[in-house]
Order: structure tokens, then sequence, then C-alpha cells
């Protein structure tokens, strides 16, 4: 359901880590979430309001799974095994929901922004 924008996110992610400076990735706070067996891990992370941040995303498997967030416009397809990272723009406080696109039955979380 994704496909134009799976074409232009790799282009996408490749610019925002060309224009990343070493010292702000290093300040900047960083939260981690797994993926295992259709869940996330955890299922609420709190983020700090009006901070950029950095979320870690593994995928422990089986099988692939994709974070995406309709609200935060995110998305990362992830196979088992693989990890990777998504940086956020600043965060007004709220609630903001993500799932995972293959198995959005039970993978369901939030970013909690306070
Ligand atoms: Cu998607």
């Amino acid at each position: 359901m994704h496909i134009v924008r799976r074409l232009l996110l790799p282009l996408l992610a490749l610019l925002g880590i060309l224009s990343a400076v070493p010292v702000q990735a290093e300040e900047m706070p960083t939260f981690t979430l797994v993926m295992r067996a259709g869940r996330f891990l955890p299922e609420t992370i709190e983020v700090p309001a009006n901070t950029k941040f950095r979320l870690l995303v593994k995928n422990e498997g089986p099988g692939a799974e994709e974070f995406e967030s309709v609200e935060l416009r995110k998305e990362k397809v992830l196979a088992p095994g693989a990890s990777s990272f998504l940086i956020f723009q600043p965060l007004k406080p709220g609630t903001y929901k993500f799932f995972g696109e293959f198995h959005p039955a039970t993978a369901q979380g939030r970013i909690v922004a306070k």
C-alpha cells in the first residue's frame, strides 16, 4: 500500500544520513524498539516532547516486519535479524500510534511525547 513512498524513502533516508552531523547524533536521545513474533517490545515508548530523537528498530523475527506510523509518516521494512533506525523530528506532546504492517492485529504500539 505504500509503493510510491517505498521508492522515495531510501533516497530520503540517505539524505537524512548525509545531513546528520555526528555530534548531533551523539546528543540525540535514542530509544530501542524490538519486533518479535508479531509484537513490539515495548508497546509504549515515552520520549521527550519537542526534542529530536532516534528510534533503533530491531527485528528479531521470525519473518519480515514493517514499522509503520501513518500519523508520523514513517515506515521501515526489516528482514528478520535486521536492525536500523529512524530519526524523528520534535513532536508536540501527545500519543502517536504505530503498527507492524505484517502483523497489524497484534503489532500495535505508541510513542508518547511528554
Ligand atoms: Cu507500509
